[in-house]
């Protein structure tokens, strides 16, 4: 078997996506996302201009030598751009792969390890009272683990909050820009998750992401304040390039920590994991190197007692979604698994065999990833410039995040 055909797709129903779709000269197709939220056609150029014209012939069976090629063979390692590009043709081989052994890719990795994949939703507002309301709706739906976060009193435009389930990481256009106060948030994040237990009581997981927001100092006075309300994680409470400082955070408090989702390689979680520094690694399928990478952080995790608890926001692609579920339900120390559901225009352009059923995620038993592209339709939704927000402090200073 040989690769026959090679192409990248563009495409924004509701969100932009990148894709890679492989074709071998027998007539199998595999897909891979390749979607870096507000990078597009940074990937999609690594592709077109350096990956695909070295795939044209290859065997596809050839799984962990082609991701060498790729990773030993571009000279300049790692970093979101080339994992992203690599991640794609990894999880389009594991689609052929377990397309010709005719086998949902699970069964490749070692079977199934549950009956199902845990996962959680997100529910926001403006206010406390709002955010409540969004979480008895996930709730009443079926969700066993909520994440739950809210407008700060005196700010606007707060990341990551709108009313409801769901929200949409980037805007179309130039970055939307919004002021930020440590200072506000330290004191409104305590008692909205207060609110939350006391309300609505401890039967389902509570998570909290702060967004690399804080320093270490800052992260562990917040971890200490939560500590009664049993988080089932503190989310990128500190940005991650500088691995010691979860170290500080570890030091002060008991409440559990989940990084890595703008992690690409083990490299950049080696110590976090080896040191346990975090409880939950945060890499996904897509940025981290694909199917075979993402194994091998999860095994290093397993080593350390580290759990698994991926990335899953809908600038994720359903792609990239169908492939995390295979891997989360197959590997021994999976913890949890994020879920936003895509925009209906999405799941259109994306038809897959995954399915929501009482608080879990199924893969589904299709052979492969259990996912297709409607190229037609995805013609019809072209590629639009979109930008993650930016927030500065009161003197206009560009804050972490
Ligand atoms: O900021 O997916 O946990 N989820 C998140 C997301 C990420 C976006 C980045 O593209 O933090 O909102
Ligand atoms: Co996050």
């Amino acid at each position: 078997m040989a690769i026959a055909d090679a192409k990248v797709i563009v495409c924004s129903p509701g969100r932009n996506f990148v894709t890679l779709k492989l074709t071998t000269d027998d007539g199998l197709t595999g897909l891979g996302d390749a979607t870096l939220n507000g990078r597009e056609l940074a990937v999609a150029s690594y592709l077109t201009e350096h990956v695909l014209p070295l795939l044209q012939g290859r065997d596809p069976d050839r799984i962990e030598d082609t991701w060498q090629l790729l990773y030993k063979g571009a000279y300049w390692r790692r970093g979101p751009v080339t994992m992203t590009a690599i991640a794609a043709v990894d999880s389009a081989l594991w689609d052929i792969k377990a397309k010709a052994a005719g086998m949902p890719l699970y069964q490749l990795l070692g079977g199934r390890s549950r009956e199902g994949v845990l996962v959680y939703g997100h529910a926001s507002g403006e206010t406390i009272p709002d955010t409540l309301e969004a979480i008895e709706g996930l709730l009443q739906r079926g969700y066993r683990a909520v994440r739950a976060q809210s407008g700060v009193p005196g700010l606007s435009g707060v990341y990551g909050v709108t009313r409801g389930i769901s929200y949409e990481p980037a805007t179309a256009g130039l970055p939307q820009e919004s002021v930020w106060s440590t200072e506000a948030y330290l004191r409104h994040a305590p008692e909205l998750l207060a609110e939350v237990r006391s309300r609505l009581g401890f039967d389902f997981h509570l998570l909290h992401d702060v967004h690399h927001r804080l320093t270490p100092i800052e992260a562990a006075r917040l971890g200490k304040a939560v500590e009664d309300y049993g988080l089932f994680w503190l989310e990128d409470p500190v940005p991650a390039e500088h691995q010691d400082g979860y170290r500080l955070i570890r030091q002060h408090t008991t409440t559990p920590i989940a990084v890595g989702e703008v992690l690409n390689s083990v490299w950049d979680c080696e110590r976090l994991i080896s040191e346990q520094l975090i409880d939950y690694i945060r890499t996904s399928v897509v940025h981290a190197g694909g199917i075979s990478h993402l194994r091998k952080i999860f095994g290093l995790a397993e080593l350390y007692d580290v759990r698994t608890g991926s990335h899953g926001a809908t600038d994720l692609s359903p792609v990239c979604m169908s492939a995390a579920l295979h891997v989360d339900v197959s590997v021994p120390n999976f913890g949890i698994q994020e879920y936003m559901p895509h925009s209906a225009e999405t799941d259109e352009v994306f038809p897959h065999s995954y399915h929501f059923e009482d608080g879990h995620l199924q893969p589904g038993e299709e052979p492969g990833l259990g996912v297709e592209i409607d190229e037609e339709l995805a013609e019809r939704y072209p590629y639009r410039r979109a930008y993650l927000p930016v927030a500065r402090r009161g003197d206009g200073t560009v804050h972490s995040w």
